[in-house]
Order: structure tokens, then sequence, then C-alpha cells
């Protein structure tokens, strides 16, 4: 009798996989984070190597930003693949998998609260923008990956997860804004307008493919499996961190006179007075 009473626990823990267990039955699934460790260690390995020679204080606080983006990452898809980072949520009434556990890697979500500030930071560095803008597009990014993060996480209700994906948004709008209006003026004024140009529009057509993915994927309505979602996020990563700041890089170590010499947006618009 002793011995069925033990036995019973583990028959009710079998009844659930584990996301650790989704995880190791799935390849295509493991191979999606698998593949930006990989792409993460040759881009840190690459990065430092690019910016060996770079030492003026402007063009070095652009590249060991743009240097966190992947190393944010590697530690970023290494707990992932750990377990530590994923679950499974049971979804509400109303979404494509009520009721069933769902496999979450909400540390995807978590993590991005630390690698796109520091996109940003690179991107109005090298536009030479203020502080004030600076720290607004930065604040509403973080505001955009928590209240992102909260819109995987809830399970009280699926409307909730839409309410939060909108503020979401509504955080992300106000990134867009700088990114569109603000920013392209003030790296005209700095003199970095082509490269800023070109990253400009990278990121902003790769920036709104996570919203998209997130409405079609797993999490939203559920029109993508969860190894396909992974995929569209792993693919986006690849481009909008380690192309983009590749980019980013090579330009800034082949140009770091006009990074050094950038009027500040703050001391440009005081003179202009
Ligand atoms: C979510 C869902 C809620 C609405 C919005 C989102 C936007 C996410 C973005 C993520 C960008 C991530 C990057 C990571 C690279 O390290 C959270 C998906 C607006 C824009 C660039």
């Amino acid at each position: 009798a002793a011995a069925t009473r033990l036995a019973q626990p583990d028959v009710l823990l079998q009844t659930e996989t584990s996301a650790v267990e989704i995880l190791r039955n799935d390849t295509v699934l493991s191979a999606s984070l698998w593949a930006n460790v990989a792409l993460a260690g040759l881009a840190i390995l690459l990065f430092v190597y690019m910016g060996r020679n770079v030492d003026t204080p402007r063009a070095r606080l652009i590249w060991v930003s743009t240097l966190l983006v992947p190393l944010v990452s590697i530690a970023s898809y290494s707990a992932l693949l750990s377990g530590l980072t994923i679950g499974t949520l049971e979804m509400p009434a109303g979404h494509a998998l009520a009721g069933e556990s769902v496999f979450s890697p909400w540390g995807r979500y978590l993590t991005w609260t630390f690698s796109t500030p520091m996109i940003l930071l690179a991107l109005g560095l090298l536009a030479g923008t203020d502080t004030a803008k600076l720290f607004t597009a930065i604040t509403m990014d973080v505001g955009m990956c928590v209240t992102g993060l909260a819109a995987a996480l809830v399970t009280q209700s699926y409307l909730l997860r839409w309410a939060f994906f909108g503020i979401s948004s509504a955080f992300f709008l106000v990134v867009l804004y700088i990114l569109l209006v603000e920013w392209p003026d003030d790296a005209a004024r700095a003199g970095t307008a082509d490269i800023f140009g070109t990253l400009k529009v990278l990121t902003v057509i790769l920036w709104l493919g996570y919203p998209i993915l997130w409405a079609l994927g797993t999490e939203g309505l559920a029109l993508l499996d969860v190894a396909i979602t992974s995929w569209g996020y792993s693919g986006l990563d690849i481009l909008a961190k380690y192309v983009f700041a590749f980019l980013l890089l090579r330009w800034v170590a082949g140009n770091e006179d006009a990074v050094a010499t950038a009027p500040d947006s703050a001391t440009a618009s005081a003179a202009a007075d």
C-alpha cells in the first residue's frame, strides 16, 4: 500500500508535459534557439575584433552598446535552452488553444528589455541626439518590452492579453515616432544621415515584424505553431541584431572622425539660438 501511495505523484507528473520535455522532443524548435547561440558567439568575436582600433569616447560608447546586443542575446538564448526561462501556460477561454498547456518562451520577451535599449542607445548616439530624446526612446522601449511580457504571460482572460498588446504597441509608437521623425533631423545635423537612414529603415521594418509575429503566433491568434513562431523570432533577431550591429560597427570603425566630431543636437540648437 505504501508503495502505491509513493508511486502516485509520479503518475500525476507524467500526465503533463513540461516545457523542457517539449523543447527536448522538438528538434526544429530547439534548433531555432541553438542557431542564435552560435551566431551570437560569432558576432561577439567579430565585433570585438572590429572595434580593436576604435578609441574616441563617443565611438567607443556606440561600440560597447552594440557589442552588448549579442552579449545579451547569447545569455538570453542559453537561458531558454537551459529551461530556466521557459514554461507552459494554460490559455484562457477565447484563445485558439484554450485550456491546453502551451509552450511559452517568456525569457525572450524579458531579455528584449535589456537588448533593445542598447540598439536605441547606439542609434541615438549615431544621430547625435540629445539626452531627453535618448531617455524618451529608451524608457518607452522598456515600457514596450515589459508590457509585451505581460501580454505573453497573462492568462486571466483573453481580452487582457490583447489589452497588454495594445499598451505595448502604444509605447512602440513613441519609439517609431522618434526613429522616423526626430532622429533623422538630428542625424542630418550631425552629418550621419546616410548610415542613419539605412539603419533606420532596417530597424523600423524588422521591429514591426515582432508585433505581427506575436499576433499571428502561439501567444496571439495561434495561426502559427510553436516551432514556426520561434523560428520567426530567431530570424528577426538575426537580422535586427547581428546584421544591424555589423553594419553599424563597420561604419563606425571606418568613420570614427565623423562620430567623434558630430555635434550634440542640444549644443547645436543652443548655438543656433
Ligand atoms: C511585442 C508584443 C506586444 C506589442 C509589441 C511588441 C513589440 C516587440 C518588439 C520587439 C523587438 C525586439 C528586438 C529584439 C532584438 O534584440 C512585445 C511583440 C509592439 C518591437 C529588436
